[in-house]
């Protein structure tokens, strides 16, 4: 496989006029006719012509309407030597998307035909300068049978539809705004529409049509919602209008990602569109507005103004995240969102800037892009825009970024434009801050204080430090915006949030006119994506526990207290942390007040999770990561039994269901509360949590109840399970959770349930969603057994990894990501995790994509 390097990037040397697609989709195969207007590029440096395409049989190639043989073939590439200044290329393939399992181009999902094709998808349609610079005017004609495939959909508007001889028609559809193609999409299926409309901000009307498999409409009405609330949000926070008339969704099963924002024509997983309240999670339904949002924002953040080469992804990926982020927050609750999304960030980003495959939100090379849609591109991407957005002032930022829509809308451009934006708007000089996007690795700021009663000043220095990298030593310093407000003794804030510009390795702030030591609360919002190592005392963060007004930093002192008190149990187990138990009682006794959003106190009231206390560990022993956690949680049990059954029965359903903030809050606090009084996984937590999930009138109840139960042996485990698969067995998302559900057990029994679910008949090793629902499942969500010392674990995803690498490379590669940070863990468990990647390495015609992750992950 070959590397491509940023540093090698030309332009295209021949620029798109127009592309006539022409499909027709028969029994068996699909014709594909292309047809090109080419024109050199005056920036290219090149007089070849060189064209991408995969898995297609070329029928014929004419230039300007001759039939054509001067070309070479090599290396899943045309060249085409100095074909001249202008000319129309039109080329005749043959495809098979029946046979297409790796999902990527034209295939087939239950039937219907859609399309993936970015980043490199659209090559294995047609040949064609598969780069995002190159931007054209797609018109698309489809033509199939009238019966089997009624809908035929492509980009921008419908221009022309007909009936045909033998039972068949056709549509053409033409989209005026020039589009890289990566954007290009096409379905034909027998779906139905759910229709609304959209009048935007200038009064146009746009028809929004969701297309969803017949029975499915009825789990619709979520994500148009959302979609509505998308478009009204991107008009008033960012005056971003949608240019044409029509809006539609498409959702399928079989689908790499969660969705693609194809101009115009949205392709989903089923997962993130269809919700509703029986067979939906609270977070389900989140998931399915922040997507849905997150498809929209791409609109401008991506397809009107786009990336010049795949280098750039962070540019539409974290922005568009970041949008999504804010948007969820504007909708919903800020401080929980920020929760959520920073321990995301944590769990997944922190372990992957800190394994071998460590890249820059920018990176310098690749072999495969499809394995750098990473948490890096996409979180990490999010967290650099978020902090150009605290240190230009919500005002600022926004002059920016019509800046940056104004100069780009059309174009393919690069993070540096973006950044060059965001200073040109400022006046600000943003050049160090950009060596956030070429410096891989978490850095880590210290702090440290000192108060001066004589002068009545108080000084917080920090020295920030970044950490080695592949390929990246001795890094320079960051510019690093921390959002800090002090507090005095009794908890009263007496400096508002100030954000403080770090620059140097070293640093220090000085606040006067302070009658007594503050205690500051520092990093508020999570301002910057660094690891923070706080010289605060445990009285200080409960202090900021109580009182903070940064709810962000208010649940982070908690979760720092409990940090260390897990630490202090790793070390000596029969550690006294009264101390602790009884502040977790103190807060369980103001959820009983009713004191404070129902949601916060939820996440205040779960101990962080193992991935999360990992980072904090020099070697990793999920192990006993655990049983510091468990023997934790068991003493809050034992201490607090009464009151945590009052709060729990205080927040019982009302009998009326909604996903207000309020009712996922109320949710989420009974669900944190059963899973500490069913941790001990006796009789009674089962009867309890069986109680939990006959009362259940939604999916959210049933989750909570069978997570419960999830590593239990008594009865009512096989009881709900079979009464959860019975019910829900014809609703496909709904077995994923029955299936995942089992594979998180930190139960003994878990690797002969683990063959269970793998010969299960509902079992597709096709069906991605399937496929995650098992084994990413048992290997992301189940530590404890996925790092089994018997290296059961490890060898059970070994094995689905060499399956797939040669039905669908891109999931094949994204299963190998556990087990990158091998070198983190205890010398045991790193020689099995290694011998797991050294067998998927030896395997016969890996894909590159593999062989990327793999050889990076060895390295
Ligand atoms: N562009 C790939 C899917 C997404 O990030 O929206
Ligand atoms: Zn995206």
């Amino acid at each position: 496989p070959k590397t491509i390097y940023l540093k090698d990037y030309t332009p295209a040397p021949y620029q798109a006029a127009y592309v006539n697609l022409s499909f027709n989709l028969l029994p068996g195969k699909t014709i594909v006719t292309s047809e090109v207007k080419y024109a050199k590029n005056p920036a290219g440096v090149s007089n070849d012509l060189v064209l991408d395409g995969e898995e297609q049989n070329i029928l014929s190639v004419a230039l300007n309407g001759q039939r054509f043989e001067s070309y070479t073939i090599e290396d899943g590439q045309m060249r085409i030597v100095n074909p001249g200044d202008e000319f129309i290329l039109t080329i005749i393939s043959e495809i098979d998307p029946a046979a297409n399992t790796a999902l990527e181009g034209l295939y087939q999902s239950q039937g219907n035909y859609c399309t993936q094709c970015e980043a490199e998808g659209f090559r294995r349609i047609t040949y064609y300068q598969d780069r995002p610079d190159v931007l054209s005017v797609f018109t698309v004609r489809i033509e199939a049978d009238a019966k089997l495939y009624p809908v035929l959909l492509s980009n921008g508007n419908l221009q022309e539809e007909g009936g045909l001889p033998d039972g068949r028609h056709f549509r053409v559809w033409h989209d005026p705004f020039p589009k890289p193609c990566y954007l290009f999409a096409l379905v034909a299926g027998d779906l139905q529409r759910v229709a609304d409309t959209f009048t935007t901000m200038s009064g146009r009307q746009v028809d929004l049509h969701i297309y969803v498999r017949a029975g499915d409409e009825k789990q619709c009405g979520h994500a148009m919602e959302s979609l509505k609330k998308s478009m009204k949000w991107d008009e008033e926070v960012y005056g971003r209008e949608y240019q044409l008339d029509l809006f539609n969704i498409v959702a399928v099963s079989d689908f790499n990602m969660g969705a693609m924002e194809n101009t115009s024509l949205n392709i989903f997983n089923t997962a993130l569109v269809l919700a509703h309240q029986e067979t939906a999670t609270d977070s389900d339904f989140m998931s399915v507005e922040g997507v849905i949002a997150h498809e929209y924002f791409h609109n401008w953040t991506g397809n009107r103004v786009t990336c010049r080469d795949w280098f750039q992804l962070s540019l539409k990926e974290g922005f568009t995240v970041f949008r999504d982020q804010e948007f969820s927050a504007d909708l919903n609750s800020r401080a929980v969102q920020r929760i959520d999304d920073v321990n995301g960030l944590r769990r997944l980003q922190f372990p992957e800037d800190g394994s071998p495959l460590a890249h820059s939100v920018q990176p310098d090379q690749f072999i495969e892009i499809s394995n750098f849609y990473t948490k890096t591109i996409y979180e990490k991407g999010s967290e650099l825009i978020r902090m150009q957005h605290t240190l230009l002032g919500a005002q600022t930022f926004r002059k920016a970024t019509d800046l940056y829509f104004d100069r780009y809308d059309g174009h393919a451009v690069t993070c540096d434009d973006f950044v060059q934006c965001m200073a040109d708007a400022s006046g600000r000089d943003l050049s160090q801050f950009f060596r956030w996007y070429k410096q891989a690795g978490t850095p880590t700021v210290q702090f440290s204080s000192a108060y001066d009663s004589a002068k009545q000043s108080y000084t917080l220095t920090f020295k920030q430090s970044q950490p080695d990298t592949p390929e990246q030593t001795n890094k320079q310093p960051l510019h690093i915006p921390v959002a800090v407000g002090l507090l005095d003794a009794n908890g009263k804030e007496v400096l508002p949030t100030q954000v403080l510009e770090l620059t140097a390795r070293e640093q220090t702030f000085t606040f006067t006119d302070l009658p007594g030591r503050p205690v500051p609360s520092i990093l508020r919002g999570f301002s910057a994506p660094v690891k923070l190592e706080t010289d605060l005392s445990d009285d200080d963060l409960r202090l900021l526990q109580v009182h903070d007004s940064d709810g962000f930093n208010k649940w982070e002192a908690g979760q720092t207290l409990a940090l260390r008190t897990i630490e202090r149990v790793m070390k000596d187990p029969a550690a006294d942390i009264s101390q602790y138990v009884a502040d977790v009682g103190a807060l369980i006794a103001q959820g009983l007040q009713g004191i404070g959003d129902k949601a916060l106190l939820a996440r205040a009231l779960t101990l962080p999770m193992i991935g999360v206390i990992a980072q904090h560990q020099a070697v990793i022993d999920p192990a006993a990561i655990d049983a510091a956690r468990t023997a934790i949680v068991h003493q809050i049990k034992r201490a607090h039994k009464e009151a945590l059954a009052a709060l729990y029965d205080a927040n019982g359903n009302p009998g009326s269901f909604s996903i207000t903030p309020e009712a996922m809050g109320r949710r989420a606090l009974q669900a944190a509360v059963l899973e500490i009084l069913t941790s001990t996984n006796g009789t009674g937590c089962a009867a309890r949590a069986k109680a939990h999930y006959d009362a259940a009138d939604n999916m959210t109840d049933r989750v909570t109840a069978l997570a419960s139960l999830s590593d239990s042996s008594q009865p009512q485990r096989a009881e709900v399970l079979a009464d959860f698969y019975k019910r829900f067995k014809d609703y496909p998302l709904v077995v994923d959770k029955w299936f995942s559900l089992q594979a998180i057990a930190n139960r003994e029994q878990i690797f002969e349930d683990l063959t269970m679910l793998r010969n299960h008949a509902d079992f597709n090793i096709k069906n991605p969603n399937r496929v995650r629902s098992l084994y990413s499942a048992f290997a992301i969500n189940n530590p404890v057994k996925f790092h089994d010392p018997s290296g059961k674990g490890y060898a059970f995803l070994r094995d689905v990894i060499i399956e797939l690498n040669t039905i669908n490379p891109q999931i094949a590669a994204r299963m190998v990501t556990p087990l990158r940070e091998w070198k983190r863990y205890t010398p045991a468990l790193q020689a099995l995790m290694k011998a797991a990647l050294e067998a998927i390495q030896a395997t016969p015609n890996l894909s590159g994509d593999v062989f990327e992750i793999v050889s990076k992950s060895l390295n």
